[in-house]
């Protein structure tokens, strides 16, 4: 028999505020979303719909480099573009909210600290390439040179997409930074990995088990690859300043992953609503009577996976 439930949180995917966006985007995602939450209206049911802008994350600091420009001026560009287009297309969000916000920022440091103190975190320091010019630590993609399997000048560091290889940026021959086009050098740097492994065991239980008949062909199958290939610690900080700060002693230049923070503002705009409106922000998230339900597109599936217990 299915629960009757008191009320329903429903999350759409929050896009990057970097680009103008698509309407594949629009039908994965957002058309779906504002369908289930529309129907639900009409049926009577409390419902509370939340979406927002993601505005931290490497490609932002990158995209500023490459523009000459600050990360903020990126994000506020495209922050209203993307909120007015779906205003225009009448998708209806009870609140388009912002990962830049402060109630954001406060709220994803809680969780941030609440992990830390109860000793989730590994801290490991290891070498990353660094850009000496643009003083700013490269992720792979930001590495070209030459493939070391079939000589393509330009592979990238994670991969060379002539010949498929998977790579990493040592093997590159002649590896250059894309932002500065000087050589990287490797730098020690340290960082917070939550060892994903040893969530292993509830992870497949949960998701393999309890939830098989949830999921999309495409995704159960995802998921169990990943989860059969062995999961690997993951670093939840990165180096910058742009992002939420790590919120604990010897992080200068330190800020949370994007996808650390990302998923938690469903939550945070979900209290900004709350706050607008009179409501409990609380009741909408930890109520055992409330559906919670999210509209994510595939790129957002393994980082959204852990967020749905
Ligand atoms: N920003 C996906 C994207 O824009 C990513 C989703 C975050 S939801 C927690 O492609
Ligand atoms: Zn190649």
């Amino acid at each position: 028999m299915s629960k009757n439930w008191k009320r329903y949180t429903i999350t759409a995917a929050l896009p990057y505020a970097n680009g103008s966006k698509h309407i594949g985007h629009l039908a994965g995602a957002y058309l779906p979303a504002d369908s289930y939450a529309r129907y639900l209206r009409l049926r009577k049911r409390d419902v509370v719909f939340v979406c927002g802008s993601d505005e931290h994350g490497t490609a932002i600091t990158i995209q500023a480099i490459q523009e000459n420009t600050t990360p903020r001026a990126i994000i506020d560009k495209y922050h209203v573009l993307i909120k007015n287009s779906f205003e225009k297309l009448g998708i209806s969000f009870d609140i388009y909210h912002r990962t830049s916000e402060p109630v954001h920022h406060e709220t994803s440091r809680e969780f941030f600290l609440d992990f830390y103190n109860k000793g989730l975190f590994r801290e490991v320091t290891n070498e990353q390439y660094y850009d000496e010019e643009q003083k700013v630590f490269l992720a792979d993609r930001y590495i070209m040179g030459t493939c070391p399997n079939c000589g393509h000048e330009k592979a990238y560091g994670d991969q060379c997409e002539k010949c498929g290889k998977s790579l990493s940026p040592a093997e590159l021959i002649k590896p250059h930074s894309t932002l500065s086009g000087k050589a990287p050098v490797l730098r020690p740097t340290k960082h917070w990995y939550l060892p994903l492994n040893d969530y292993e065991p509830w992870l497949r239980t949960w998701l393999l088990r309890d939830h098989a008949k949830d999921w999309k062909t495409n995704v159960y199958g995802q998921c169990k690859s990943w989860i059969e290939g062995g999961l690997q610690p993951r670093a939840m900080t990165r180096d910058g300043e742009w992002g939420v700060k790590v919120p604990v002693k010897d992080a200068e230049g330190k800020v949370l992953y994007v996808w650390f923070d990302a998923p938690i503002g469903y939550i945070s705009a979900t209290k900004q609503w709350a706050m607008d409106h009179n409501k409990s922000w609380e009741l909408y998230w930890k109520d055992s009577d409330t559906r919670l339900i999210h509209f994510v597109g595939k790129t957002t599936s393994c980082f959204t996976a852990s967020f749905f217990r």
